[in-house]
């Protein structure tokens, strides 16, 4: 048997190119995509186009058999969530930047060109390619200098997900927006499904009031993102009840980990950057860790309708731009304080003696251009969260993949507040 490396260096392969096959397996059009680049893949493979929650995949062109694709970094203006708008850098007027997605077996050609002030590369996280091509500024490469065009070219030999970044400068480039994810097919679909979700999980640091992150901060992110989005900007997963469902994360964060929860079902991690893991080595989940540098994905039949919450477990990662410092005043009683602070600072009331919920939707003022602890009105009462969360919403019967809306409980399945009559009946005094 070849051995991936062998494999890699005479890689003289099939350069791709569009094979013969008919449109009977595809089954949805990313409406996000360039129709020249997806339509041409569904139509090659008989899969699922991949859906980038609040992103798009990016267009490529074919040319003689290889697939080519245009990456501009530059510098970008990005709205992370309603009320925070950011002096960002990114990939084609975005960040996280455009999907990049690809067949098993393709050739691959990619143009970068830097509009950045400062040198960059692309690395391709987790393919298997030709040294030359791995993108370490310096190792690898010369810098791709401000206003340059550097020309990467691979085949694309496995499946899987993958991630692409600048490696120069990591900290800046990265801690300012440059990221994006890989998506390749199987040629031939051993594990098709109906949805297939790609989610990039960042932290950034933007000093209240600022636009510009700071890509400095070693431990106080304060807004925590998918697909560089924080919730309420964060747009919903939307799948019919019954679809397959995969759903790949990747985290290019800084110094984080994220355990990410998702509420309603029971699902497998089915693959890493290194590869898809047998199915024998496979095991139920509710949360799954994704580490700094990887990629996982996750699969389940989604056959429970509702509106199932998905969210970093990490307290402080479903939160905004609150501030750490200050004393700790839950179960204060502020009674006198504030009427002798407000001489000196009008207006003055202490927040937070019974918790922290309530400071999202109190009406308070906040600095301009901040979203401190910021959520959003719910179905049934305000959602105090931020940052990594999003909601999968499950429905029967839709006939598009638009936000329908809040889910509608069935009679008799939604909690509610306990009559006298019921607590008397099962013997709970209070
Ligand atoms: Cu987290």
């Amino acid at each position: 048997m070849i051995s991936r490396r062998n494999f890699v260096m005479g890689s003289g392969i099939a350069g791709g190119g569009l094979l013969a096959g008919g449109t009977a397996g595809a089954r949805q059009k990313a409406d996000t995509v360039d129709s020249i680049g997806s339509a041409a893949l569904i139509q090659e493979t008989g899969h699922t186009s991949v859906v980038t929650p609040n992103g798009v995949t990016l267009p490529f062109r074919m040319v003689e058999g290889v697939k080519v694709f245009h990456l501009i970094a530059e510098p970008v203006e990005h709205e992370f969530a309603p009320g925070l708008k950011g002096h960002c850098w990114g990939y084609n007027g975005r960040t996280s930047g455009p999907t990049i997605e690809a067949v098993e077996g393709d050739r691959v050609r990619i143009y970068v060109t830097n509009r950045l002030p400062e040198p960059t590369t692309v690395h391709w996280h987790g393919l298997i390619l030709p040294n030359g091509m791995d993108g370490v500024g310096g190792l690898n490469q010369p810098y791709i200098r401000p206003g340059e065009t550097f020309r990467y070219e691979f085949p694309v030999l496995y499946p899987g997900t993958f991630m692409y970044h600048p490696h120069v400068d990591e900290m800046t480039q990265m801690g300012m927006g440059l990221m994006g994810m890989i998506v390749v097919h199987e040629r031939n679909p051993a594990y098709p499904v109906d949805r297939d979700f790609a989610i990039m999980l960042s932290e950034w640091y933007v000093p209240i009031g600022a636009r510009r992150p700071d890509p400095r901060e070693m431990t106080d992110f304060n807004v925590l993102t998918l697909n560089s989005k924080a919730f309420p900007g964060t747009d919903p997963l939307v799948v019919r009840t019954g679809q397959r469902v995969r759903i790949r994360f990747g985290n290019l964060s800084a110094m984080d980990n994220h355990p990410i929860h998702l509420h309603g079902y029971s699902f497998r991690i089915v693959g890493t950057d290194g590869g898809r893991i047998a199915e024998t080595a496979q095991w139920p989940e509710t949360t799954v860790l994704v580490p700094v540098g990887s990629t996982r994905d996750i699969e389940f039949v989604a056959d429970a309708a509702g509106d199932w919450a998905m969210h970093c477990h990490f307290t402080h990662h479903i939160m905004n731009q609150m501030g750490h410092e200050g004393p700790n005043v839950i179960g204060l009683d502020p009674e006198g304080l504030d009427d002798r602070l407000r001489p000196l600072l009008p207006g003055y009331m202490t927040m937070g003696q019974s918790g922290m919920s309530g400071m999202g939707h109190m009406g308070m003022s906040v600095p301009e251009n901040s979203i401190p602890m910021k959520g959003a009105p719910g179905k049934h009462d305000y959602l105090d969260m931020g940052g990594m969360f999003t909601v999968l919403k499950v429905r029967d019967d839709i006939a598009s993949y638009e936000d329908p809306g809040w889910y509608e409980n069935p009679p008799g399945t939604l909690t509610r507040q306990a009559s006298s009559e019921e607590l008397e009946a099962d013997g709970i005094s209070l």
